[in-house]
């Protein structure tokens, strides 16, 4: 007899997760492959990164195919849908994570700068959810999984390209929910407050005197943890949206922040640096073994 459980496997499943060559991508497509899924498929912009995404699944024994594809390339996308659907029958869930960032002032940002965030976070999404609904739709099945972010509720300085596309990302979770929930397809948007990984580093690097950066002191202080996620933290969710137990959840973000969203927030001088001091995070970790 099933138990609950079991509603959380992804047996026989198989899984897309875009940019997962490392980061938050790769954790997922982890969890995936830890929760039965039978194939991860993962795609980077350039052969060293898909060769790099194929050692880490390797090291840990991760059946993954990679595909050099630019998620903004619908020639390319096209191609790796077909090349997966003759390969093992098609895509049962679809992880829309490949994405960009650009921190710079909005009035200082050139138009080209803008329409590649855009492009990279808000259509590249658009591309690849068109590329695998019809087959879910046949199907009458699929999971579609959006990487939003705080930026999708947020703005802050200098994000004014990400917090668009994370902002449209999140309407988009809610169109493909409208349009395609009758043939249960599930489109949801995965939310993650901030979290150690290479796109973040720069905010989290200590400066030249060794204390904690600003950006650092301004996170923790706005986070009831006081800490910045890890990957593993946001596993478990992934894992939930890509599982038949969230087949009544759709068109919905869920956010996963330590509490940013629910805080005001401390003030960030009253933070006691000495509980920090000597705190590594894993992400760090694994680039200082690089
Ligand atoms: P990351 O470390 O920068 O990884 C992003 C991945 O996407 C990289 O492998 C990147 O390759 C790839 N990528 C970039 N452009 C691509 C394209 N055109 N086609 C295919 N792949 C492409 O980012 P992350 O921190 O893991 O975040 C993953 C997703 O979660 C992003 O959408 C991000 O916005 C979102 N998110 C992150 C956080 C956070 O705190 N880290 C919080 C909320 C949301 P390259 O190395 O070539 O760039
Ligand atoms: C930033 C950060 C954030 C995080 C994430 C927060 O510069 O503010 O990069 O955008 O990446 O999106 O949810």
């Amino acid at each position: 007899m099933s138990g609950i459980l079991d509603k959380f496997r992804l047996d026989g499943k198989v899984a897309w997760v875009t940019g997962a060559s490392y980061g938050l991508g790769l954790a997922y497509a982890t969890a995936f492959a830890e929760a039965g899924a039978r194939k991860i498929i993962f795609n980077d912009i350039n052969q060293e990164l898909v060769d790099r995404g194929l050692k880490a699944y390797r090291e840990r024994n991760i059946d993954a195919d990679g595909y050099v594809c630019d998620v903004t390339n619908e020639e390319q996308v096209q191609k790796l849908v077909e090349d997966v659907t003759k390969k093992y029958g098609g895509i049962d869930i679809l992880v829309n994570n490949a994405g960009i960032i650009k921190r710079i002032p909005m009035i200082e940002m050139s138009k080209q700068q803008w329409d590649q965030v855009i492009s990279v976070d808000l259509t590249g999404p658009f591309v690849c959810s068109k590329a695998v609904l019809p087959q879910m739709i046949k199907k009458n099945s699929g999971k579609i999984i959006n990487a939003c972010s705080m930026m999708s509720e947020l703005g802050r300085e200098t994000v004014s390209a990400y917090a668009a596309a994370k902002g449209g990302l999140k309407m988009l979770t809610k169109n493909i929910c409208s349009e395609y929930g009758k043939y249960n397809i599930q489109c949801n948007g995965i939310g993650p407050g901030y979290i150690a990984t290479p796109q973040t580093a720069p905010l989290r690097e200590k400066q030249p005197d060794g204390s904690m950066h600003p950006f650092d002191r301004f996170i923790r202080s706005k986070t009831p943890a006081e800490r910045w996620g890890e990957t593993e933290d946001l596993e478990g969710l992934a894992v939930f949206l890509a599982s038949p137990a969230s087949d009544f959840i759709n068109g919905q973000v869920v956010y996963i922040d330590g509490g940013i969203l629910a805080y005001i927030g401390q003030d960030p001088s009253q933070l006691d640096e000495s509980k920090f001091k000597d705190e590594v995070t894993k992400e760090d970790v694994k680039v200082n073994d690089q």
